[in-house]
């Protein structure tokens, strides 16, 4: 069997314990997209800095790369299901010379295309470049990804709700509230430990996912750039709402460093708009 579970032995830019199916896909990502001749530039969540790719000078790279690519590793080794989440900017620095950290630390509204993978009981990728999003299944048999959920539209509202109940205690008294006002509506508990599994689940189904600040991670624990930001597009794209837990836009967020984290609140627009009310209502504005 390949030796390719378990640790690396090393832990990423923010403290992850590395597994080695993460170093493989980082590498494999990295490694396709220096090929591709389009991208100048990659982010990843297991470099702590940039990758500057060299530059074909018969193709003019203009993009960059943003990626988590294998987001929930810690359920590598029990066979849950993990994810791959890219987004795709625009370089702004001029296409003849190196990258730079400014074609990186860009909004979430500057994408100009993002998506996720989930290998889960099938290959899925889910992807967006503006005008909604779509889904293309893994055929093993061809090798090719093939169209089979058009148009997803996100369900504007559900009864599902996910978040890691275990830090309830460590959350600020609105997310407390408002997570016992899911309770109190019998809405059912999901939440696996990858985000782009979480994710999708909502996608189809409806439902509001949230990782709020903690007292461990009092700015929040997921990554602006490469979870956050891809994540809250394609949500909007397909007609869900993406804030922090301070009802700020996601997408409009100011990111100033590439492992920069966030709180996080994403799903069916009026689950989010419920929430928001909890905010309003129980945040420190009114306490
Ligand atoms: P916790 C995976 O590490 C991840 O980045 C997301 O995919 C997931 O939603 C979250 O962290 C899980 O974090 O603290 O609940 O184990």
């Amino acid at each position: 069997m390949v030796n390719i579970l378990g640790v690396e032995g090393s832990t990423n830019s923010t403290g992850d314990d590395v597994q080695k199916l993460d170093v493989f896909a980082n590498e494999t990502f990295i490694e396709t997209l220096s090929f591709s001749g389009e991208v100048c530039g990659i982010a990843s969540e297991e470099n702590l800095d940039f990758i500057d790719l060299p530059i074909d000078p018969l193709k003019k790279a203009t993009y960059i790369v943003v990626m988590d690519p294998l987001d929930g590793s810690s359920n590598i080794d029990v066979n849950v299901s993990v994810g791959t989440i890219f987004g795709i900017y625009k370089r702004k620095s001029p296409e003849d010379g190196p990258c730079q950290i400014s074609d990186f630390l860009q909004k979430g509204s500057n994408l100009v295309a993002a998506g996720y993978v989930l290998y889960g009981t099938s290959t899925l990728l889910v992807y967006s470049t503006g005008d909604g999003v779509n889904g293309f299944t893994l055929d093993p048999s061809i090798g090719e990804f093939c169209l089979s959920h058009r148009n997803i539209q996100m369900p504007t509202s559900g009864n599902y709700y996910s978040v890691n109940q275990g830090y309830y205690l460590k959350f600020d008294l609105e997310m407390m509230r408002y997570i016992d006002h899911c309770s109190d509506l019998n809405y059912r508990l999901r939440y696996i430990g990858s985000m782009v599994s979480d994710i999708h689940r909502i996608m189809f189904q409806g439902g509001i996912f949230l990782y709020p600040n903690t007292r461990k991670y009092p700015k929040g624990k997921l990554r602006l750039l490469y979870e956050c930001f891809p994540m809250a597009y394609i949500v909007e794209q397909a007609g869900g709402t993406a804030l922090t837990c301070k009802l700020e836009r996601i997408m409009d967020v100011e990111i100033n460093s590439l492992h920069q984290t966030s709180s996080i609140v994403m799903g069916s627009k009026a689950m989010v708009q419920d929430m928001k009310e909890f905010v309003e209502k129980y945040g420190p504005v009114n306490q």
